[in-house]
């Protein structure tokens, strides 16, 4: 019942996470829902529609170039996560409204390049034995605090990608001319296509995107990035193909499909530089798949491979997915009902049927801020907390879970006396497998209310 909301959750003394025993400390703030989420591996499950898209990509970046690899265990320290990539300590990433800590030194990864350097060194360590594989993919579930809709959940998965070229071993720089043209050549190698693709912006911009002067010239940079964008363009372009293939077929006729609208957007990351987003146009707005960039050479100096140059991407496979089966909604992933998971099979790729759409239930919840919190802020452990939206989606994921489809904010004022700040949130609870009754949305409502007072400290209206 509605009583239990106010009772304090349980402190644990202990997280177990894949058969280890992490202490807590003030840091924590994953909760058992998140938890929930670990060791499932549906990348692994081969008919599960996240499987069947790490296969298709992967057969882009195949041996003996690329290893293919997956990386099980989501704890990794807040080194890995943020200090060897090169985050600044006040980067907003590290916040604990941001990112799942199990405790002060640890974390559930929020990307897969917190494995960049352990591969970098393996590159190095396989060089006697693999020299020709000097790529590698490696996909893992990530874990954020994020806002809540269909292109957003707070597990996800992603898939890194990173390939590097080796240099002279004295004067790297000057010797430039020569890595450029070693990549050039492989840039010839990838084939061309014919998608037109919106790519505005120079290679190299000097406050934007700026070259690492120090370490590369740019027609190293211009080589790797023409290597880089040639090489997901032709991913991105394969996986539309595949998935318009799948519409033509399930809809038995030649219907007119949307072309392939792909585009270039400067970027910024602590671990590359120049950065770059690719974009694609789907269902009216453009949906960012993925990051990359040039490689920071300060970072592959310290993963034990000096002499070498490259490129890295990060991508959302559920975005992926989503554009390759039509599949509309994030949670969907996660269902274990027969109708979503009936529907796929290894290695085809087909369009998904929508089971009918149960009717979505609105309910607000406006409150006033308590005084002294501001928005916008981090919240460091220990301080006064200042409000962050984050924590609302979070109280609302705990107790709706997949039953909320999307959270979004529809007012904003400060009255104009007290100068206290009033927020109000529409939450629409919509499960994806029955109708829910009001009473049951009344009853996870009221919940919501009443931990956004005892957690935040705010008043309702
Ligand atoms: C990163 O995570 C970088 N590590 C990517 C990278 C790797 C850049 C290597 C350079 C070199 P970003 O936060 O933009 O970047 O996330 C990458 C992709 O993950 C996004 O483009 C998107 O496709 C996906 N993604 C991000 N947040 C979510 C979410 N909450 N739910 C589902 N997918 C998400
Ligand atoms: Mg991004």
């Amino acid at each position: 019942g509605a009583g239990q909301v106010n009772q304090p959750p349980k402190p644990r003394s202990s997280l177990k996470i894949e058969g280890d025993h992490y202490p807590t400390d003030q840091w924590t703030n994953t909760p058992d829902t998140i938890l929930s989420h670990v060791g499932q591996r549906l990348y692994l499950d081969e008919n599960h529609p996240l499987a069947i898209t790490r296969k298709l990509i992967e057969s882009q970046f195949p041996a003996p170039v690329f290893g293919n690899y997956f990386e099980t265990n989501p704890v990794v320290t807040t080194t890995q996560n943020f200090d060897v990539l090169g985050f600044p300590p006040d980067h907003p990433g590290r916040s604990r409204t941001d990112t799942y800590y199990v405790n002060d030194k640890t974390v559930l990864r929020t990307h897969t390049s917190a494995h960049q350097q352990a591969y970098f060194q393996q590159i190095n360590c396989n060089e006697k034995t693999r020299p020709e594989e000097v790529g590698y993919t490696v996909i893992a579930d990530v874990y954020r605090r994020d806002a809540i809709d269909r292109s957003h959940y707070p597990v996800f998965h992603q898939m890194e990608g990173a390939m590097l070229w080796k240099r002279p071993e004295s004067n790297p720089l000057e010797a430039s001319q020569e890595t450029a043209a070693k990549i050039n050549a492989d840039v010839d190698l990838i084939p061309r296509h014919n998608v037109p693709v919106e790519d505005p912006n120079p290679t190299l911009h000097p406050q934007r995107n700026p070259l690492q002067a120090e370490h590369h010239s740019e027609e190293e940079v211009g080589a790797i990035a023409a290597h880089l964008k040639r090489s997901l363009e032709r991913m991105v372009i394969m996986v539309f193909t595949e998935g318009n293939k799948a519409a033509a077929a399930s809809s038995g006729s030649d219907v007119e499909l949307e072309p392939l609208k792909v585009r270039w957007v400067e970027a910024y990351f602590p671990f590359t530089s120049p950065s770059w987003e690719l974009e694609v146009f789907w269902q009216g707005q453009w949906l960012e798949i993925l990051g990359c960039g040039v490689i920071k050479q300060d970072l592959l100096i310290n993963s034990d491979v000096p002499n070498r140059v490259g490129w890295a991407f990060g991508l959302g496979i559920e975005r992926i997915a989503m554009l390759l089966f039509n599949i509309p909604d994030i949670r969907l992933f996660w269902s274990r009902d027969e109708r979503f998971l009936s529907q796929f099979r290894a290695g085809h790729i087909t369009r998904f049927e929508p089971f009918s759409k149960h009717p979505a239930c609105y309910k607000d919840v406006a409150f006033w801020l308590p005084p002294a919190a501001v928005t916008g802020g981090s919240s460091a452990a220990g301080g006064a907390v200042p409000f962050h939206e984050n924590d609302v989606m979070e109280i609302v994921r705990g107790i709706g879970g997949d039953l909320v489809e999307d959270v979004t904010l529809i007012d904003e004022f400060t009255h104009p006396k007290s100068g206290r700040k009033s927020m109000c949130y529409r939450i629409n609870y919509r499960s994806l497998e029955r109708t829910l009754t009001n009473e049951e949305a009344n009853e996870m409502h009221d919940k919501v209310r009443s931990k956004l007072v005892g957690d935040l400290g705010v008043e309702l209206r």
